[in-house]
């Protein structure tokens, strides 16, 4: 009102002068006013110019466009970037797509997707548009969702899929089509024939056959390593199987097992065996198909050697081969049949008698040797190494406690490095000891790889030191894809150092928290059965982590996790969120079951629950579990029977696992072989990740024996305790179906 009265007034200040002056000018460059009167000039918005003075309106910048709609006032935009992340599960002759929203949506928010079937030739690549009576659902173009089901494909076909993103300036920019594809094959068995050559032979293993087929996308993040320091892995098909063992042999057959690719980069779908007599030279073989890490090779000729392969395949493609494995079968005389009988018993007589043999020599051994001081004391375990006595085919963690000098532990369990072999490139972290640095490792007659380098400050105590080194004495134990390797220590020299894998994308927790609802939960489920796998190999060696937490995973530029953190003083001095109980030790509360904070009973049963906290840490982008509530609140409730509430979004058969890790009781706990199990099996088929917790009615454990309420309606601890306290029992979980473990599975395979 001042104002108005001002301008109307004979005496005008200098700043409405200016603004008067401002109005009746014309408008500098950069500037534009699109009508004429009492308007000021406006400045050009962003991605538009004026070179001139007295413009309506701003030209826009190249490759930047306004759809006609678009006032003048409006930023030019551009066409969005293509879709990403694209998934595809294919059910017989049905796909269905999935795909995660552009990187760049040009700057609008009017976003739609378009897709386009091709059915596709192997050989030279030629593709024709898809005809006849293809259907896509909801529509083929014009999608503003990001997922679309394709149903009456053909069998046996190869189809690709474009998933293009367009917006209201697409039309002005035809020449660039921004789109995503996959290519996908309705019948795996036919696409194998085809990479075969010569006389073949496809077997897929009936039991084993994989029904779908899931193409992960190729993942890639803008890692630390791309953003500058060069440690960038590359690499997006399985590394070749390099571990084979034959396990049983008769005259007909030979069963083989094998380990996992030392870098599987991805979900491994399936493994091809490859097999044929020596002496046909490779000119007629057979190929299975197996979805495990062992398989039978059946109808095979007595006493003849075979030539087998294995490679590992997963969304990106097959993996290298592995080298050639030579068998041989057993001839005739060998051979356990019903008419020999006499061999029978005799070989059942040696296996007894060899049984016996070893049972008697455990006893005498477990005599003579002091058993292992573990860190797990109701666990007590046969020590080897260090002059122990190692048994055949038992591979067990071994505590570095148990050697009277733990230094000797460092040397047998990890490789000396030259300091002069690594280069130390920045500071990524800090550790309880010292900094957490990236750099280099280059040993003589190998290739340069990307590492991390923990270092012991300077001024530590041989307490301090031998602590520091014993993570590395643990982790040197361990071979296996999901957990980080151990590249050697720098002990002859200062500082001190471990040096292991670089793991691009640093610690889970940071990693999602940084990418928040960006990824598919078929991504994020790949993250977590990593995880178990890794944590299976665990408690097989008899490894109990006891500190299993988000933070306490690392994460590859393929988005592979894998476990970290093995020091042993790790739990009661290095860990933040360790408190002190009770009894005098120091636990991480969030993360741990209730009968290790009271009695400190850590078994893999406990590692378990501490896995469904990161199953909750990770479904809910790295939110803090029990959130702002404090240690001594979450050990009460969680002793009253309380559970945390499923994430946002979280698949109703995924907060059922959760709820399965935190049984109270340890022994209805799910064992991680099983874990595994019934993630491959959601992974395999993604329907049953439709359902989402919070579209169901609770599962009939959330609280235990409590009552309580609808899921749905808990946004903070405060409403879900207030809920349970207060309202009825609801109707169990029937949109799923199960409620344990075991059904769990077996829903899942269905
Ligand atoms: O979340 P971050 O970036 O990942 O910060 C922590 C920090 O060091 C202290 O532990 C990082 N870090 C630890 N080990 C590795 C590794 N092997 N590769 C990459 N980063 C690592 C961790």
């Amino acid at each position: 009102m001042r104002c108005e009265y001002a301008w109307r007034g004979s005496v005008r200040s200098p700043a409405v002068k200016e603004r008067q002056a401002a109005i009746d000018q014309a408008c500098r460059p950069g500037f534009y006013k699109a009508s004429s009167g009492n308007v000021k000039c406006s400045k050009c918005p962003p991605h538009s110019y004026t070179h001139q003075e007295g413009a309506v309106h701003c030209a826009c910048e190249k490759n930047y466009f306004r759809a006609e709609e678009d006032p003048v006032s409006m930023a030019c935009s551009r066409p969005p970037s293509a879709p990403r992340n694209v998934i595809s599960a294919i059910n017989e002759t049905s796909v269905i797509l999935d795909w995660t929203w552009p990187a760049d949506s040009g700057g609008r928010k009017d976003v739609i997707f378009n897709v386009v079937c091709k059915r596709c030739w192997l050989g030279p690549r030629q593709c024709e548009p898809c005809r006849g009576a293809v259907r896509f659902l909801p529509r083929a173009t014009g999608l503003a969702n990001t997922t679309v089901t394709v149903v009456d494909l053909l069998a046996h076909t190869n189809y690709t899929f474009e998933i293009e993103a367009q917006n209201g300036v697409s039309a002005q920019a035809p020449t660039v089509r921004q789109y995503a594809a996959v290519t996908i094959t309705t019948n795996q068995a036919v696409q194998a024939v085809s990479e075969t050559k010569t006389r073949k032979i496809v077997t897929p293993l009936s039991t084993l056959a994989l029904r779908q087929i899931i193409q992960l996308p190729l993942l890639s993040y803008k890692t630390q390593a791309e953003q500058g320091d060069g440690c960038v892995n590359g690499q997006s098909t399985p590394s070749a199987v390099t571990v084979i063992r034959k396990d049983r042999t008769s005259r007909n057959s030979i069963s083989l097992s094998w380990m996992e690719p030392e870098r599987p980069n991805g979900i491994i779908l399936d493994y091809e065996v490859k097999y044929y007599e020596k002496q046909e030279q490779e000119t007629s073989y057979t190929i299975l198909r197996s979805k495990g890490t062992n398989v039978t090779l059946n109808g095979l000729k007595p006493d003849t050697t075979y030539l087998l392969q294995i490679r590992a395949r997963t969304a990106a493609g097959y993996g290298g081969s592995s080298r050639k494995f030579e068998f041989e079968t057993s001839p005739d005389s060998f051979s356990i049949s019903s008419e020999n009988s006499q061999v029978v018993l005799i070989a059942v007589s040696s296996a007894v008698a060899i049984i016996l043999l070893t049972v008697l020599l455990y006893i005498v051994i477990s005599r003579f040797c002091r058993y292992s001081k573990s860190k797990h004391p109701d666990e007590k375990r046969l020590p080897f190494g260090n002059g122990h006595l190692r048994l055949p085919g038992i591979k067990t963690y071994v505590d570095p406690h148990t050697y009277e000098d733990p230094s000797q532990a460092v040397h047998e369990f990890a490789k000396e490095l030259e300091a002069s072999c690594i280069a130390i490139d920045k500071v990524v972290g800090a550790g309880e000891f010292g900094e957490v640095c990236s750099g280099r490792l280059k040993l003589p007659s190998k290739k340069e790889i990307c590492v991390a380098i923990k270092t012991l400050k300077a001024g530590y105590t041989e307490k301090q030191r031998r602590d520091f080194l014993s993570e590395a004495s643990i982790m040197g134990q361990f071979d296996h894809p999901n957990i980080i390797r151990l590249e050697g220590v720098v002990t002859r020299s200062k500082p001190v150092m471990i040096v292991t894998e670089y793991m691009e994308n640093g610690s889970l927790d940071g990693f999602l928290r940084k990418h928040d609802a960006q990824f598919t939960v078929i991504q994020l489920v790949g993250m977590l059965r990593g995880i178990a796998s890794g944590m299976k190999y665990l408690s097989d060696m008899g490894y109990v982590h006891r500190d299993l937490a988000a933070r306490n995973i690392l994460v590859n530029s393929n988005l592979v996790c894998k476990v970290s953190d093995f020091g042993l003083s790790r739990v009661l001095e290095d860990d933040p969120e360790a408190a002190y109980t009770t009894r005098g030790g120091k636990i991480p509360i969030r993360w741990t079951a209730p009968e290790a904070i009271a009695y400190r009973k850590f078994t893999s049963a406990s590692d378990v629950w501490s896995y469904g906290i990161v199953l909750w840490e990770v479904m809910s982008y790295g939110e803090r579990p029990y959130w702002e509530m404090s240690n001594q609140d979450v050990i009460k409730a969680v002793d009253e029977g309380y559970r945390l509430p499923p994430p946002m979004e979280c698949p109703a058969t995924l907060y059922q696992l959760m709820l399965d890790c935190w049984q109270k009781d340890r022994n209805n706990r799910p064992k991680f072989e099983q874990i595994v199990s019934i993630l491959d099996k959601l992974i395999r088929n993604p329907s049953s990740l439709k359902i989402t917790a919070s579209t169901t009615s609770r599962p009939v454990n959330l609280l235990l024996d409590r009552t309580s309420t609808d899921i749905t309606s808990f946004h903070t601890m405060g409403d879900w305790l207030e809920s349970a306290r207060t309202l009825p029992c609801k109707d169990a979980f029937s949109g799923v179906g199960y409620s344990s473990c075991d059904t769990l599975a077996k829903t899942s395979a269905e």
